[in-house]
């Protein structure tokens, strides 16, 4: 071999490789073609080892462009570095890319249950007219959810409140309505030495065993009631209307009708025009265009006797309300089973 074929291979290895580092994409073919172009074993090392088969005065020429060489893909390679290491940060901040003006995403939060939210708000109309809030057990005596309430044991009233009773615990059931704090409220009024004007709202889950589209085995109950010198009938309607027309935020007809609790005297039951079909007639109020809402009456002097309140001396009135009904009306869910069915679908009401 020649100067000339010896120059002329170190050029074609020259060339060949930089136009493969032109067309490299990233740093590892870049450190790839060094390797075989500068490396230990690389095809300039060979070309070097090929410098002794040249004649001796040819051998200096061939080492300087040997060296020339060298330079020139180092030179080469440091280029290939720059461009290829904008171009990897280039496709790192591509896949790596935000867009901090998308909203935010909404972390799957759970909601109150329009049961829990209508109580509340229920009994916020209650405490702005003056009710103060009291509370009673789930598990209730017999004797405060029917003898004080002037429901002896053989009373047919017992058998109409589908009573669960509780097997292992004799003389207590799961209350089957609220009024049972009626007679709490009074005698703690009373422990208390407070006199009446007394002003009491209650509310709380109760249980019977029924179960249809307008009955379910657990509901809710608010209890209220008052007892004051010469508080009437009048007193009642008043407050009822007044708190049925806070809650559905309009006017609804409304109906007294005569009836029975053992514990109240006179009794009525409050209707409601059905809202739902607007007194038409459908499902939920049993084509009759009317919903039962609520029992309620004048507190029987046995009761206020039996809670330690001098019945010729003060009177009062007391209601019993059902919560789903009034939320059915208010929200037109037709069935009451729904309440308690986990479908979530009406969480974001
Ligand atoms: C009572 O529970 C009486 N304690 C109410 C009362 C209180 C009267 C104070 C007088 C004085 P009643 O059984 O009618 O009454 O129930 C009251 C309301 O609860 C009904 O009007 C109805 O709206 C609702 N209700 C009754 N049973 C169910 C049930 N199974 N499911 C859902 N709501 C019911």
């Amino acid at each position: 071999m020649d100067l000339k074929a010896f120059a002329e291979r170190l050029e074609a290895l020259a060339r060949e490789l930089e136009a493969q580092l032109a067309r490299a994409e990233s740093l590892r073919e870049v450190e790839a073609l060094r390797v075989r172009a500068l490396g230990k074993k690389g095809e300039l090392k060979q070309a070097l080892a090929s410098i002794g088969a040249l004649a001796p005065d040819a051998r200096k020429e061939a080492g300087r462009i040997a060296n020339a060489v060298k330079a020139r893909l180092e030179g080469a390679l440091a280029d290939a570095r720059a461009r290829v290491e904008v171009l990897e940060r280039k496709r790192r901040m591509e896949a790596e890319r935000i867009d901090p003006t998308l909203p935010g995403r909404r972390p799957p939060l759970g909601a109150r249950h329009l049961l829990s939210r209508s109580l509340e708000e229920m009994v916020a109309i209650f405490r702005a007219m003056g009710f103060a809030l009291e509370e009673g057990p789930e598990i209730e005596t017999e004797r405060h959810n029917f003898d004080d309430l002037n429901i002896p044991p053989e009373h047919p009233a017992r058998a109409m409140h589908d009573t669960f009773f509780l097997r292992d615990l004799a003389g207590y059931v799961l209350r089957t309505h609220t009024s049972p704090v009626q007679i709490r409220a009074m005698r703690a009024w009373r422990e208390r030495g407070m006199q009446p004007p007394l002003a009491v709202v209650a509310a709380g889950r109760v249980f019977r065993c029924d179960e249809d589209a307008t009955h379910s085995p657990m509901f809710h109950q608010i209890e209220g009631f008052v007892v004051d010198r010469h508080i009437s009938l009048a007193h009642l309607k008043w407050t009822l209307r007044r708190f049925l027309e806070a809650w559905f935020a309009r006017t609804a007809p409304i109906r007294l009708r005569p009836s029975y609790f053992p514990f109240t005297e006179p009794s009525v039951e409050v209707d409601i025009g059905c809202l739902i079909c607007e007194g038409r007639g459908c499902r939920v109020c049993k084509e009759s265009g009317w919903l039962e809402v609520l029992g309620a009456g004048m507190i029987h002097p046995r009761v206020l006797e039996n809670a330690g309140i001098p019945p010729e001396r003060f009177s009062g009135f007391a209601f019993g309300l059902g919560v789903e009904r009034l939320v059915m009306l208010k929200y037109g869910v037709p069935d009451l089973r729904w309440f308690f069915q986990g479908d979530v679908r009406a969480g974001g009401m």
